[in-house]
């Protein structure tokens, strides 16, 4: 299994590198050269401006207050810093459940992001968890995806209600909320099409499946996930704004965080959008999910970041 933090995904050694850890450089202060430099590797690791601008502002104020006198304790200040700054509203370790009757969860994406893989990591999670769950596939859009979604299903033994290549996917998706209502399932989730966030008929397309679901099911869907591909950067952020003005998110689901340098996205993600992030994805077997907890986060981006 892929771990996070096993690859470069760490800022440390780099931040290292640019003679931060100087014990002059900290006694006398940060100089605007550093400063700039320390700018550019966040930016770089993809932290956005917002995080970059807060991170190296307490590092400087750090600095100049003298708290910071040692390399030790500035790799904990830092880490403390990116700990407060990962922390989120209440960030539930697995799927929020009714009382009664299935938790329905719907996944959502633009294109390639890791949706229908990160359906079959839940469904395996839930599973091995003791739940019966059963899928949608509810991407009647692209060719072999629901081939592709039927797979998964098959090698977990996990039921699937499919829909017909080209039909509603709304249709899709009150159907497997119906199977899962009439076969006593604890969870049903529900794959979708990739779809740009600039496509309005998609756009509207994925509210009205939010709205069948609710039809058949009130409350539902519980939960409404969506897949952020971690190395796209501020693109991912502009993603995520745009799809909650569609959608009422309930969380995100960073993906590709396996073999990236640039796990600054999660920091920028939870800062410039008021969604928590649920589950970091790790690699592409059903193994390779982990839920999100700021303070592992925060340990991993401040590793040294050498293979
Ligand atoms: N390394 C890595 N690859 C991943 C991860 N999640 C998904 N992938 C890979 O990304 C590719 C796309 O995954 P899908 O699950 O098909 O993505 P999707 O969002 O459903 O794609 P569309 O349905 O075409 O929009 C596949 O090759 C997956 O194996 C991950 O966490 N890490
Ligand atoms: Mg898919």
């Amino acid at each position: 299994m892929a771990r996070l933090g096993s690859k470069k995904i760490g800022i440390w050694g780099r931040l290292k590198r640019l003679a931060l850890t100087d014990v002059g450089a900290l006694v006398r202060g940060l100089n605007a050269g550093d400063l700039e430099q320390i700018e550019q590797l966040l930016i770089e690791a993809d932290f956005g401006v917002a995080a970059t601008l807060d991170l190296v502002e307490f590092l400087e104020g750090e600095v100049r207050k003298g708290s910071v006198k040692s390399e030790a304790q500035l790799h904990a200040a830092l880490r403390e810093r990116l700990r407060v700054m990962l922390a989120g509203p209440a960030n539930p370790d697995d799927i929020v459940r009714p009382i009664t009757g299935p938790a329905v969860v719907l996944v959502l994406g633009v294109n390639g992001v890791g949706k229908t893989t990160t359906v079959a990591k839940l469904a395996w999670r839930l599973k091995r968890a003791g739940m019966n769950v059963l899928l949608g596939a509810a991407d009647t859009w692209r060719a072999g995806a629901v081939a592709q979604l039927e797979l998964w299903a098959e090698r977990m033994a996990v039921p699937c209600v499919s829909g017909k290549a080209g039909g509603d996917p709304a249709a899709v998706a009150f159907d497997a909320v119906e199977a899962g209502v009439a076969r006593g399932m604890d969870v049903v989730i529900i794959d979708t099409a990739g779809r740009l966030h600039t496509q309005d008929n998609l756009m509207t397309e994925l509210a009205k499946v939010v709205r069948v679901i609710g039809r058949k099911l009130p409350d539902a869907p519980h939960e409404v996930l969506l897949v952020l591909d971690g190395t796209v950067g501020q693109n991912a952020v502009q993603q995520g704004r745009l799809f909650a003005e569609v959608v009422p998110l309930t969380g995100l689901i960073v993906t590709k965080l396996d073999g990236t340098a640039k796990g600054g996205a999660v920091v920028a993600l939870r800062r410039e959008l008021n969604v928590p992030i649920r589950f970091l994805g790790l690699g592409e077997t059903v193994e390779d999910l982990e839920p999100f907890d700021a303070g592992r986060m925060a340990d991993i981006l401040m590793e040294s970041g050498e293979e």
